[in-house]
């Protein structure tokens, strides 16, 4: 292992202890801060992640989670990332505390610990990120616009190298977490259970009614039966286009799968772009999570 960080004095080689002691220092960050939102900072680190991977481009090679470049305020600017200084914030303590890890490696490490302290699937790691300079954020517009449909979905995620089978795994990631109008104008939680990983966006999307919220936010859905819960258009375009259909009511069906599938295109997702040492792909690391 060679990526350690610039500000490493001396030599350091971590090892598997080393990342599963930053393992738990987030996962105990996470039960201590309990205060935020619907009680955990989970959900918006999983969204950091995401962001930070989100933007790769598999023509030009740029972008990805290697780079750690929303640090910087061109990216971390974008429309798209607005909100996600909060969960920045929440590992600058675990930054100061373990200053050999990059920010590249600490944001996906930290996808990985909320996903499983979440009760989620198990998320195989590896360490190699390094972080880049300013040079290297990347233009506006990478990421998916929640106004739009299918159409916009594949040229985005295409982009990333994904399918659409992967792209309706990975939108089961909106079981988490919530919207804020003081973020991305849209208001409101996907599921009633935000801070646990399952299936049951698929089986809301499949099961319930849901009609245009009447209010002067952004164009959003709401569930007929509470009218508490949100859809935003894009995660609308999951059931209505056929081909990702087939794969909603397989994952609203088979939790096991979900979590099989959602495992997969979570770790493909979060190592895009990263030049990873040789002979690394078959040795990544499986944390225990802490409960
Ligand atoms: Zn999201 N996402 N996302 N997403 N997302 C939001 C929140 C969260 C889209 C989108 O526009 C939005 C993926 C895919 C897509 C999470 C994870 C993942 C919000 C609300 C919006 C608008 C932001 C706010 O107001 O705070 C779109 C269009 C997507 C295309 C499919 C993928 C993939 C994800 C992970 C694998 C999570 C966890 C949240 C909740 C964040 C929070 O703060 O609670």
């Amino acid at each position: 292992f060679s990526g350690s960080s610039g500000e490493t004095k001396g030599i350091f080689t971590p090892k598997f202890e080393d990342y599963q002691k930053i393992y738990n220092e987030i996962a105990a960050r996470l039960e201590e801060k309990d205060d935020y939102d619907d009680g955990s900072y989970g959900p918006v680190l999983v969204r950091l992640a995401w962001h930070a991977s989100g933007t790769f481009d598999k023509e030009t090679g740029t972008g990805g989670s290697n780079g750690a470049t929303m640090r910087f305020a061109p990216e971390g600017d974008h429309g798209a990332n607005a909100g996600l200084v909060a969960a920045r914030d929440f590992l600058e303590p675990v930054k100061a505390k373990y200053p050999w890890i990059t920010y590249s490696d600490l944001w996906i490490l930290a996808g990985v610990c909320a996903i499983q302290e979440m009760q989620g699937p198990t998320i195989p790691y590896r360490p190699g990120r390094s972080d880049k300079d300013v040079a290297a954020c990347t233009p506006d517009g990478r990421l998916p616009d929640a106004s739009q449909g299918n159409k916009h979905l594949r040229n985005i995620f295409y982009r990333m190298g994904f399918n659409d089978q992967e792209i309706v795994a990975l939108s089961g990631a909106h079981a988490l977490g919530r919207c804020h109008s003081t973020r991305s104008g849209f208001e409101g939680p996907w599921t009633f259970s935000p801070t646990v990983v399952t299936n049951e966006y698929y089986k809301l999307l499949l099961n319930e009614k849901w009609n245009w919220k009447k209010w002067n936010g952004p164009k959003q859905l709401e569930d007929k039966t509470t009218k508490t819960l949100m859809m935003l258009p894009t995660d609308m375009a999951i059931v209505s286009d056929k081909a990702f259909k087939e794969w909603a009511v397989k994952y609203a069906k088979d939790e096991e799968l979900f979590f099989k599938d959602f495992s997969n295109v979570i770790v493909k997702l979060f190592e895009l772009g990263v030049p990873f040492a040789e002979n690394t792909e078959q040795s990544k690391m499986i944390f225990k999570p802490t409960s």
